[in-house]
């Protein structure tokens, strides 16, 4: 028989010692390892902002960054973005994103990036943001964004944006 307060003790050491709560704005989840997760502050009215991080695979498994949540948007894709017609585009990655064995995978201004839809408030320089990320192989966990300045990577808004599905 196990007591409650043992069960409540364990859970209580498992919270403790959850990555989440290790080193400096990275964590750890298995054998990824989840780089400074950021999110771009946007401007009063905004429905939409990109988010950012780094997942280094330290295994000789491939794994996918398969669904994202973030606290305060409606939903939140996974974007590629290609040249098409001579104008960048951004599509939902609707498979996930890749995430070869061996290798570190940049999510950054230009290229792949988190999408955050309908927005319910604008997200502020110094704010911090939950976030959920799920991997097919190592599981969720949750992280923290930063909102970081809306300058530096100009032009998000003039890309035109496509919700139909490419892989
Ligand atoms: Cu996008």
């Amino acid at each position: 028989m196990v007591s409650s307060l043992f069960v409540r003790a364990i859970a209580l050491t498992i919270l403790l010692l959850s990555p989440g709560t290790v080193s400096a704005h990275e964590y750890t989840l298995g054998t990824l390892t989840i780089g400074h997760p950021w999110a771009r502050a946007t401007p009063a009215g905004a429905k939409v902002a990109g988010a950012f991080l780094s997942v280094e695979n330290k295994s000789d498994m491939p794994d996918r960054l398969i669904q994202v949540s973030i606290e305060g948007a409606e939903t939140t894709k996974i974007h590629q973005m290609l040249m098409e017609d001579g104008m960048m585009k951004m599509r939902p990655l609707a498979g996930g994103l890749d995430v070869p064995a061996g290798t570190k995978t940049e999510l950054k201004p230009g290229s792949y990036h988190l999408m955050l839809m309908g927005l319910a408030a604008p997200l502020v320089e110094g704010q911090k943001v939950k976030g959920l990320l799920t991997f097919e192989k190592a599981g969720t966990i949750e992280v923290e964004f930063k909102v970081e300045a809306i300058g530096g990577n100009a032009g998000q808004a003039a890309h035109q944006h496509s919700d139909v599905p490419q892989n």
